[in-house]
């Protein structure tokens, strides 16, 4: 059945709503990050940019890294924008702009995100490359959609919403294990917290204060089984999920600027992102 044009919506230069992207500006490889002016500092290692778009904070440039092209998008914070990436994503590569209609061999696209994040334990240290094989979703987006949870995700999202004390429940999913291998081998394995904010929800105050004066206590000394959150920033969990629901591999990178713990931020945060750039164009 035809999609309505009020739930897919097509701009009149036949790109899609938001990405204002054509299905033929992306590649199958997709590098995301957080921060418009990240996208450059990808691209600038590229031999060739073919295509380059901007349209609120999703900056797309796409182009060739040692003969493979790769497109790198930002998607600015939070997993509200996640939703809008990836349905838009997902809709360019899986669904016929001119009938409307869902088309019938699913393609699979590779997302990975090279982000910044904070550490939850000293074991995690300033400048490290940490990879999020799970994801826990502290956000609200996956009440709206139907994820499925494993018995083991649902037991962990339950511990944790019990240990903060939450009203409503928190979700868990992995990343692409044929990334991680592929792609962060030698990265440190992590459980990456997301967070629906960067102060309260990551335990920071500066004048507003904190309905949960113990959360970032609560987080660094939260264990199940031999599971305990290494880090946290604000959007792998809703790539992951979105990545389950719609059927494309995900993978989240975080480059670790800042440790809560330690109470330190890194001097050379752009370094630590550009090293973990570099990795990834390597390895993709
Ligand atoms: C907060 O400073 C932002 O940094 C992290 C968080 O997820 C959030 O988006 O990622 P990026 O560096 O990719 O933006
Ligand atoms: N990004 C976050 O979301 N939190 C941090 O502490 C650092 C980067």
């Amino acid at each position: 059945m035809a999609i309505a044009e009020s739930e897919l919506i097509i701009n009149p230069n036949g790109t899609v709503y938001h990405l204002n992207l054509l299905p033929e500006h992306i590649s199958d490889t997709i590098i995301t990050v957080g921060d418009p002016e990240r996208v450059a500092k990808v691209s600038k290692y590229f031999d060739e940019l073919e295509v380059e778009v901007v349209k609120r904070e999703f900056v797309t440039h796409t182009g060739y890294y040692k003969g493979k092209r790769l497109t790198v998008i930002s998607t600015g914070m939070g997993t509200d924008n996640i939703d809008v990436l990836m349905n838009e994503l997902d809709a360019l590569v899986n669904i016929d702009f001119q009938s409307r209609e869902v088309n019938e061999e699913p393609i699979r696209l590779k997302i990975i995100r090279i982000g910044t994040s904070g550490s939850l334990q000293e074991s995690v240290p300033l400048g490290s490359h940490l990879a999020s094989h799970r994801a826990i979703g502290l956000d609200s987006l996956m009440a709206f959609y139907p994820l499925q949870q494993t018995a083991e995700e649902q037991q962990i999202t339950e511990a944790l919403q019990q240990a903060l004390g939450l009203g409503f429940k928190p979700y868990c999913v992995p990343g692409s294990e044929s990334l991680l291998k592929k792609v962060a081998h030698d990265m440190i394995p992590g459980n990456t917290l997301t967070c629906p904010g960067f102060y309260a929800p990551q335990g920071r105050v500066l004048r507003a204060g904190l309905q949960n004066p113990t959360i970032l206590d609560t987080y660094h000394n939260f264990r199940f089984n031999d599971f305990k959150l290494t880090n946290f920033e604000m959007e792998t969990a809703g790539y992951y999920s979105m990545g389950r629901l719609l059927g494309h591999e995900m993978l989240s990178l975080n480059a670790i600027v800042a440790n809560r713990i330690t109470q330190k931020f890194a001097d050379n945060a752009e370094e630590v992102i550009d090293s973990l750039i570099v990795k990834v164009l390597e390895r993709v």
